[in-house]
């Protein structure tokens, strides 16, 4: 495909290679399990495929602990077969997509141990941020800035004679040393690593952490109370524009478009949208979906907030539903409080499925059909819930902090069921983490035969999205059609309306339906998306 600016309204598809499909059958994901499931991927209708970081790693952090950006992790495949995947989705039509995390690699990274084995003032620590710590015995952590996973954003090395030495900075585990992007090696190894898969034909790259890796060399306190709007000393800094100006050269000498998608979290819009101004970054995640309730009012805030947002500075917007870091929409959309947080909960009876299902469905077809590229994190199209594991089944290092009272991001990484009544429906081998007894309905193969399925709803708005030109292209404008209802025109006779009350609602006259969330029988029901044609009224002027 050589469509220019075919990211502007492409539908991206996650893969969590771990949990898609085994190919081997030792109970892990990997790249022969995806090869042989791009038929499936061909049949949704996506465009391209964003694979979460799939190279050589301790998997500390599910792969965001990078050991060499070069090779792929034995447990998922080899070079050779990525090359193959790469190649044989593109002449399906599929982009790929790869994950970059710039704010950290591995503790067992080439360049960190060479670090620790060169001990205090040597270059090689240089291009991490090795610290003396404070006081006499040098016992005093550096700086108090806080991690979003274990607390501790330090860690104390040992000398080589055995005796306390110096810290390490990591924003996330301790086994995800924070890069110095000062250092010149730091910038240029990234720009050697995206020609590296740019060479190898994949259309992009997801910039993880895309706000954190800039830091302020000062190493100064973060102030008591709440955190610096300005200068923050490790979030949102300047520099980092810089770095993403040069990636976005390094796209650019490619023909044909290579996209830089970035993870950027950050509540200030201005400040976000800075990410997205000529010369850097094509587009970035918006995450206002993931913290939003089932609230009309509040949907259409962000709906309204993310369109100017990006209107400014030319960026498409993205819509995403969510990924591997948040609770499944049909769980969160199952709460019984509305007001939910996206943040991983034990849920237990608080959910009710059935309803959080109706509502994932409504939501997919409302942001399918807003203007934009869309995300689908694999699992969401079968209308997989989050699952509650076994404690002691936990990998995800998140779990760890506060004693194991957040469960953790582990249950919306389980291994897709494809077909069979029975664990491992079809994944492959016993699957890394255990799935439910109760997936036998939700399989592939299940909802393959079943016309109203979640997968088949995902089939037909990903198609018609292509199809409908208004849909991808058209304009957007609001309908008032009462407070609960989310209802909006795309160009000049499309229509989506989504009713977040809890009672039907009269459809608008004259009108086609080109694909519902739920079977309609003249009236819109309760958390159910329909997407119509709207018909001119007969004016009664004579054919002729
Ligand atoms: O996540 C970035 C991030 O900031 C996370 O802490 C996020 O806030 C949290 O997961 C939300 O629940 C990215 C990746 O998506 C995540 O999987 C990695 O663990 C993290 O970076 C570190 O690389
Ligand atoms: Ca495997």
């Amino acid at each position: 495909p050589t469509d220019e600016g075919w990211w502007r309204t492409a539908v991206i598809y996650q893969i969590y290679v771990r949990s898609f499909a085994d190919g081997n059958g030792d109970g892990i994901g990997d790249l022969a399990g995806v090869r042989s499931r791009l038929g499936y991927l061909k049949s949704l209708g996506v465009d391209a495929l964003w694979f979460t970081p799939w190279y050589r790693s301790p998997l500390a952090d599910g792969g965001y602990d990078v050991q060499d950006y070069r090779a792929i992790d034995p447990r998922f495949g080899t070079l050779e077969e990525a090359e193959l995947l790469i190649a044989e989705a593109l002449e399906l039509g599929i982009r790929t997509i790869v994950d970059i995390v710039p704010n950290h690699i591995s503790d067992r990274h080439e360049w960190f141990r060479q670090a620790l084995a060169a001990g205090p003032g040597s270059p090689e620590r240089e291009r991490f941020w090795f610290h003396p710590g404070r006081g006499a015995d040098g016992s005093g952590i550096p700086t108090n800035w806080v991690s979003s996973f274990q607390g501790e954003t330090w860690t104390r090395t040992r000398n080589a004679d055995g005796t306390p030495g110096e810290w390490y900075l990591h924003l996330f585990t301790p086994q995800q040393p924070d890069l110095n992007w000062n250092h010149p090696d730091v910038r240029r190894e990234h720009e050697e690593v995206l020609r590296f898969w740019f060479d190898r034909g994949v259309a992009g790259v997801r910039i993880d952490s895309a706000a954190l890796p800039a830091k302020d060399p000062a190493l100064p306190d973060l102030p008591a109370g709440s955190a610096p709007a300005e200068n923050h000393p490790h979030i949102d800094r300047d520099e980092l524009h810089d770095i993403y100006r040069e990636w976005r050269a390094v796209a650019d000498d490619y023909a044909g478009e290579r996209v830089l998608v970035g993870e950027v979290w950050l509540d200030d819009a201005e400040r976000f949208a800075r990410y997205l101004r000529p010369g850097e970054m094509h587009t970035a995640f918006n995450f206002g979906f993931m913290t939003q309730p089932w609230d009309a009012a509040a949907m259409r805030a962000s709906i309204t907030r993310t369109l100017a947002e990006h209107a400014p500075v030319g960026a498409p917007a993205t819509w995403v539903l969510s990924n591997h870091d948040v609770t499944r929409p049909v769980t969160r959309y199952g709460q019984a409080d509305s007001s939910f947080a996206f943040e991983r909960k034990r849920f237990g009876t608080a959910t009710d499925t059935a309803r959080g299902l109706r509502r994932a469905r409504a939501a997919a077809l409302l942001v399918a059909a807003l203007p934009g590229s869309l995300y689908v994190y694999q699992g969401d199209e079968l209308g997989l819930p989050e699952v509650e594991l076994p404690l002691d089944a936990i990998e995800d290092p998140m779990h760890f902090r506060s004693h194991g009272v957040d469960p953790g991001r582990d249950g919306c990484r389980v291994p897709l069921p494809w077909a069979g009544d029975a664990s491992p429906y079809g994944f492959g081998g016993a699957p890394w983490l255990p799935q439910p007894a109760d997936w036998a309905g939700l399989t592939v193969d299940a909802q393959e035969l079943d016309p109203a399925s979640t997968l088949h709803l995902y089939r037909a708005a990903i198609r018609l999205r292509r199809e409908v030109h208004d849909l991808a292209n058209g304009e957007l404008s609001w309908l008032e059609l009462g407070s609960d209802v989310l209802a909006f025109r795309r160009g000049d006779d499309t229509v989506s309306i989504t009713n977040l009350g809890a009672t039907p609602i009269p459809l608008p006259a004259h009108h086609a339906v080109l694909l519902s969330s739920t079977p309609l029988d003249g009236t819109l029901p309760a958390d159910a998306t329909a997407w119509l044609t709207l018909r001119p009224a007969r004016t009664g002027r004579a054919p002729h």
